[in-house]
């Protein structure tokens, strides 16, 4: 299966536990292989199979914990 590596804007977020917590939920997304989220840099970098998920799910995913996220590519 192949995976592309998308990355998130994520607005809200104000201590190392938020991207922690993010990068727990976007893990359980099917078709998620790999997340990165940074509190410093404002991101989520996920590799995501397109097939399983979409970028729009993983916005919605991060939306539901309380932040704002925006596909910056
Ligand atoms: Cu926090």
């Amino acid at each position: 299966m192949a995976t592309t590596t998308h990355v998130f804007r994520v607005e809200g977020m104000h201590c190392g536990s938020c991207a922690l917590l993010i990068d727990d939920a976007l893990e359980d997304l099917p078709g998620v292989h790999d997340t990165q989220t940074s509190m410093k840099a404002g991101s989520a970098t996920v590799e995501l199979d397109l097939a399983r998920s979409s970028p729009e799910d993983v916005i919605a995913a991060i939306t539901e914990l309380g932040y704002q996220a925006t596909q910056a590519s």
